[in-house]
């Protein structure tokens, strides 16, 4: 891994990839035809992309299980236990209607409201991450979603993976379709014959996926589009050689574009770890994957002072941030930028991954700048509640009209008056 010094400031220069002319174009191509269309252009593009004629997308009881016989008890066990922690840390984040009374009876408050229908994108073959369809549905689930749907391309056999199948069922979600690609999120979008449509699409995806979600933004809403995972280490000399490199390998391994930085005061412990990343990178599966993301998208900054560190830290507002530290907790209150913060060497990146709790769909691309993980409130809206009394428009209406006149809008301000004379 190349050793930096570090410079005045640093970011991560990267873009979110908006695809070619050609794909956007086939992709506008595609939301279009389904549109019209519907099930039958779906069933078109399934046959053409995913070489899977079907009559029927609906994922059948029998189908799930099926899956459900043949994952292990033990897989099984280790989703629940997840999905409880994800659950229970979700929970905390729900946010509750209020309403506030003034002494001239007006009654004010915002009433928090679930979305009524959300559908969840599952990306087909390695890409389908059953840890992906908890962090989605969950939230969804804890904010009182009636309505989730999950899409996922069919495999060649036409079924979908058991792990997606088992874990849909253990988190209650019945209603799948195997429907992928452009045509999965246009079907959410516009709704066809079989798929009601939805009010919102979450879930990661192929550039024709994340184009076809740009595009319906709008139609419905959309979580984000994310670019490649990316983890930061900020390490003083305390930190573990081994440690710190497994750790940039796990985000490294996700993507060629991935991106893992070290930034130490330590330039021994940058040096140990640099051959610690070659040496791990020999035995990993991902190898190819992964020393392609350490080799354009990594690298290891020194740094003067601890203080340069947590500046260029903030700078880079990673996805993921460990702190490997002698004392984490005062760092962690310098720390303004990062989509989640792992705090000392035992709170390995993985963790948040799969069994903590917390969200692993984080702002990417340095947008921790002003964006949040994927939480409850994404799957809530909210409306602003107004009763005003006599009293209050009596002491107040004129207020109002005149503001109405000013902006030179007189059935505002009669419509005011009206209540004022009224009550004369
Ligand atoms: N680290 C990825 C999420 C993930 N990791 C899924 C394993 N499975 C993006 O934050
Ligand atoms: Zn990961």
């Amino acid at each position: 891994m190349k050793i930096l010094p570090l410079e005045e400031s640093i970011s991560l220069k990267r873009t979110i990839d908006q695809g070619t002319e050609e794909q956007r174009i086939a992709v506008q191509a595609i939301l279009a035809d389904v549109r019209a269309n519907q099930d039958s252009a779906v069933l078109r593009y399934t046959k053409q992309f995913d070489g899977v004629e079907l009559t029927d997308m609906r994922v059948t009881d029998a189908e799930i299980n099926e899956a459900d016989k043949r994952v292990t008890d033990e897989t099984k066990e280790i989703i629940r236990e997840a999905i409880a922690n994800i659950k229970d840390f979700h929970e905390r984040q729900v946010q509750q209607s209020w309403m506030t009374t003034k002494p001239d009876g007006t009654i004010l408050g915002q009433k928090v409201t679930p979305l009524d229908a959300v559908g969840v994108y599952v990306p087909g073959g390695r890409a389908a991450y059953p840890s992906s369809i908890m962090m989605n549905v969950i939230p969804a689930l804890v904010a009182g979603v009636e309505r989730i749907v999950m899409v996922s391309p069919p495999q060649k056999d036409g079924g979908l993976d058991d792990t997606v199948l088992v874990t849909a069922k253990e988190l209650g979600v019945k209603e799948i379709y195997k429907v992928g690609g452009a045509q999965a999120v246009a079907a959410l979008a516009y709704g066809t014959e079989q798929i009601a449509p939805v009010d919102k699409i979450t879930g990661p995806g192929n550039i024709f996926v994340a184009l076809a979600k740009q595009h319906v933004y709008g139609t419905v809403d959309i979580d984000m589009i994310a670019g490649p995972s990316e983890i930061v280490v900020l390490a003083d000399q305390t930190g573990r050689a081994d440690y710190i490199a497994a750790d940039l390998l796990s985000q490294a391994e996700h993507d060629p574009m991935s991106s893992a930085i070290l930034v130490t005061t330590n330039q021994k412990l940058a040096e140990a770890v640099s051959k610690e990343v070659d040496k791990q990178l020999e035995t990993l599966p991902k190898r190819e994957i992964a020393s392609e993301a350490i080799e354009k998208h990594s690298c290891i900054y020194v740094a003067a002072t601890l203080h340069d560190a947590v500046k260029a830290t903030n700078e880079l507002a990673p996805e993921h941030l460990e702190l490997h530290v002698e004392e984490p907790w005062v760092v962690l209150s310098q720390i303004r930028h990062a989509g989640a913060i792992f705090l000392g060497e035992m709170s390995s990146e993985p963790v948040g991954d799969y069994f903590a709790g917390p969200n692993h769909v984080l702002p990417t691309n340095g947008t921790a700048r002003f964006s949040s993980p994927l939480n409850v409130e994404d799957f809530t809206k909210k409306s602003s509640i107004i009763s005003y009394s006599k009293q209050a428009i009596k002491e107040h209406g004129h207020k109002i009209s005149s503001f109405a006149r000013l902006e030179n809008l007189e059935a505002h301000a009669r419509a005011i008056d009206l209540r004022l004379k009224e009550d004369e």
